[in-house]
């Protein structure tokens, strides 16, 4: 598929404002949701990029889309000026825009496209590997959500009902209904743990809606692969802001320590080496716990520690879902890979239990 895509760029490219040359690209990243290349320009002075066809099948407002974005790293940005010591061009995404002055370009085939400033001397990590990284992990997560808690933005959403347990649950219920491929019959276990945990789940969800708990500005992607982080360990900036929107922090939090502290890669073929990393958690809270004590509510911590289960949960479903209908979200590379993926998720439930009751 990016193959395809490939020959197109130098064209798509040539619509946005870049400086220096194209000198060449390459695929780029492992996420499961856009088409990302990297955008070489050759030239030592001059910045590479990363150019990205965005997914409009998930996202189908693309102008709301980029304009949350631009809000919100134009909100960063000015925030950063004014702390000693800060890197804005490092420290947050910068959008750039094409020749008609949208932050995005619109090809003849319909699709969209859109440029970064490409992050040099940065990296993404599938797993956690020390307790630094989980270090730096909640504390850029913490800042973030710091650096926009004065953010006062009608955002929109770009996903509705996006970490919404209620939604999910009908989701999974009409795949199930409906089970086009029949694979119903592969995932008896898991329907009765899903059944089990929507009731565990309930109250939590219930209670962040109706408990006076504040809507505040969070990511809602915050797994660990969306941190870019530099040479030295330290921890740059949150990337991947195509969901940021209202929504509650415990959603940032859960959906943080959902992929660092789990032993084993999401993508884990084998279940056995899934663990619940209770060091890299502790590491993380520490300094997450540090960023957001300016802001954050005695209500919001009140269910801090159990929105990792709730988000884990939700993921979780969302691959099973996508497994019954056929894989049609997120992208596969071997057969069962979402069904793989789900047991995965509940595999770290059940680890995550078994820490919250010892
Ligand atoms: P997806 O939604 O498909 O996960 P991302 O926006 O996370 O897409 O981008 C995919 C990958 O591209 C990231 O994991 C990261 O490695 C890289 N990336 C994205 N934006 C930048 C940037 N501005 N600078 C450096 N690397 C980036
Ligand atoms: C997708 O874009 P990416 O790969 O960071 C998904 C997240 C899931 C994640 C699971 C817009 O994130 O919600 O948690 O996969 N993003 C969207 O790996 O659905
Ligand atoms: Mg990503």
């Amino acid at each position: 598929m990016q193959s395809d895509l490939l020959y197109r760029i130098p064209s798509i490219i040539s619509y946005f404002l870049i400086k220096g040359n194209y000198s060449g690209c390459e695929p780029y990243g492992s996420g499961h949701i856009h088409d990302t290349f990297l955008i070489r320009t050759g030239q030592k002075e001059m910045p590479d990029y990363i150019l990205q066809k965005i997914n409009n099948h998930i996202f189908r407002d693309i102008p709301a889309l980029m304009e949350n974005i631009q809000i919100v790293t134009s909100h960063i940005r000015k925030r950063l000026i004014s702390i000693p010591g800060s890197n804005p061009d490092r420290e947050t995404l910068m959008c750039i825009p094409a020749n008609n002055g949208q932050l995005y370009y619109q090809d003849s085939q319909s699709d969209y496209w859109r440029v970064y400033q490409y992050i040099n001397d940065s990296y993404t990590y599938q797993k956690v590997s020390d307790v630094h990284q989980a270090f730096e992990a909640g504390r850029i997560i913490g800042r973030f959500q710091a650096l926009l808690s004065d953010l006062d933005a009608n955002l929109h959403e770009t996903i509705p009902g996006f970490h919404d347990l209620f939604k999910r649950e009908m989701e999974f219920d009409k795949a199930v209904m409906d089970d086009p491929l029949n694979r119903l019959l592969n995932i008896r276990e898991e329907y009765t743990f899903v059944k089990a945990q929507c009731d565990k789940l309930r109250e939590m969800s219930d209670e962040l809606h109706t408990l006076g708990i504040p809507v505040r500005v969070t990511h809602n992607d915050t797994k660990f692969n969306n941190i870019l982080f530099d040479s030295d360990g330290r921890a740059l900036c949150l990337i991947d802001l195509d969901t940021v929107m209202h929504g509650y922090i415990h959603y940032d939090y859960g959906d943080a320590i959902r992929t660092l502290a789990n032993s084993a890669s999401e993508d884990e073929e084998d279940i056995e080496n899934v663990h619940f990393n209770h060091i890299f958690y502790e590491a993380f809270n520490r300094s997450y716990l540090q960023e957001v004590e300016s802001f954050f509510t005695p209500e919001e911590r009140k269910w801090l520690p159990f929105s990792p289960n709730y988000m884990t949960f939700i993921i979780g479903l969302r691959f099973l879902t996508d497994y019954l209908n056929g894989d049609k979200y997120f992208k596969i590379h071997r057969p069962e890979h979402n069904l793989k993926r789900a047991r995965v998720q509940f595999r770290l439930i059940r680890c995550i239990e078994e820490y919250q009751s010892s």
